[in-house]
């Protein structure tokens, strides 16, 4: 009697916790920043992980990171292990990185190439299809091998991204559109014929929206960035309000260039809150990637691309990455939540594939900057969870002019939560 108590005060506790959020969500000033029950409640973070991580199209990798067949990564969303594959036809699948026989995890590296996919608890076997091709011979003769077989996520490629939805059914939204705008965009780049040269994990105490909210605006950039501003503007867009005429005429130039050579530039942006945008944007003057001086990262030039001042065509997938797709290399960034106040940001460096490391490119050389600049946003994002905290805490204003990339989130957010919770 008293355990069945129990569980009817946790789950009743969690409806009132999703009524709070849809009450808080509704009743928010849009162009504040959130209760502070939004940012460090484990009931809170529970239903962002249902209604938006565990619905939601997520960024996880590229397709260059598992070439060939039986490559593979595996990433963690929330306490979800997924597995992503390479079949033997040349198709990407991901998994549930779950055991059929009693749940072990199969995977238990972070990459790697397998024939098969084999449990090591018991060595149940699956192909890449996730077929189960051998238990053993002990579990008895009314066995269905068929009906074990590995749970699906469902899967989507674009321009070489690849994103994974947890959801028994695919949301309802013009993600299709989006994705074609990214083949086209990313088409330059020829993404199957690049590599990864470097990759990091960085953990950050601080609630996800944090992380995302900082990404979204340059506010702090003058404040906290000296390495990323050496080849960073700080305009967020072509029509950003601040934009000055020295950049506009920048722009300009650059995008004649980019035009007589087929490069596409122009903002295009999906999806409530701009959920989903692509813009290229010239990086400063004389500058070609995002390297501390501000030249080649890498000797090879990727794809089809001749121009090295290509600038950076910036990628936002919301809830989970942002991009910097530069002419020698280019930068992904995924970001998934571990609690309420824990997550978790990866970052990889790509290159094309025929580059020699410590010929072509020098990994320490690509990383440097985002290495410093993810090193400040995490001691931002982590201040800005502890004063959060606080009993003194209270939702303060966002500037219109630095700050709308944050609204902008807040609105996808709030609006896709709301949505989504009332689904059920
Ligand atoms: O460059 C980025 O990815 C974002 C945009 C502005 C601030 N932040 C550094
Ligand atoms: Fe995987 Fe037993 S749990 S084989
Ligand atoms: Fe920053």
């Amino acid at each position: 009697m008293k355990e069945i108590d129990l569980l009817n005060v946790s789950s009743n506790s969690y409806q009132e916790a999703r009524q709070k959020l849809d009450a808080e969500l509704e009743a928010r000033n849009p162009n504040y920043s959130l209760p502070q029950a939004l940012y460090n409640d484990p009931l809170m973070f529970r239903a962002d992980m249902d209604e938006i991580f565990l619905k939601e199209w997520l960024f996880v990798g590229m397709t260059s990171e598992i070439p060939t067949k039986g490559d593979y990564f595996t990433v963690e969303i929330g306490q979800n292990p997924v597995l992503v594959v390479r079949d033997a036809e040349g198709g990407v699948q991901a998994y549930h990185n779950v055991c059929r026989h009693r749940g072990s995890v199969i995977c238990t590296e972070h990459r790697g190439k397998v024939a098969n996919l084999v449990c090591p608890y018991h060595q149940w076997t699956y192909d890449l299809k996730g077929n189960l091709l051998y238990a053993g011979s002990e579990m008895g003769d009314a066995f269905n091998m068929k009906e074990h077989g590995l749970k699906k996520a469902h899967t989507k490629t674009a321009g070489g991204f690849i994103f994974v939805c947890l959801g028994k059914n695919e949301p309802e939204s013009d993600f299709d559109e989006f994705l074609e705008t990214l083949n086209e965009y990313m088409e330059p780049y020829n993404v199957e014929n690049t590599k990864l040269a470097v990759e990091s994990h960085m953990y950050e105490k601080a609630n996800w929206k944090l992380v995302i909210e900082n990404n979204r605006e340059c506010y702090h950039c003058a404040g906290s960035h000296p390495e990323l501003l050496n080849t960073l503007l700080e305009w967020d867009d072509t029509n950003d309000p601040r934009a000055p005429q020295d950049f506009l005429d920048h722009y300009a130039a650059q995008a004649a260039a980019w035009n007589a050579e087929g490069i596409p530039h122009e903002h295009k942006s999906f999806g409530p809150g701009k959920r989903n945008r692509i813009v290229r944007m010239p990086l400063k003057k004389g500058v070609e990637v995002m390297t501390l001086d501000g030249q080649k990262g890498c000797e090879k030039l990727l794809g089809r691309i001749q121009n090295r001042q290509l600038g950076s065509m910036r990628i936002l997938h919301l809830p989970n990455s942002w991009n910097h797709m530069q002419s020698d290399h280019f930068i992904v960034f995924r970001v998934l939540p571990i609690s309420a106040q824990e997550t978790m940001v990866t970052t990889k460096w790509f290159v094309h594939k025929d580059a020699v490391e410590g010929v072509d490119y020098d990994p320490a050389r690509l990383r440097l900057v985002w290495d410093a600049t993810n090193e400040q946003d995490r001691i931002l994002g982590e201040q800005n969870q502890k004063g959060i905290n606080s009993v003194g805490y209270q939702p303060g204003p966002y500037s219109e002019t630095y700050e709308f990339g944050v609204v902008n989130f807040l609105t996808w957010y709030s609006e896709t939560v709301r949505k989504n919770l009332k689904k059920k």
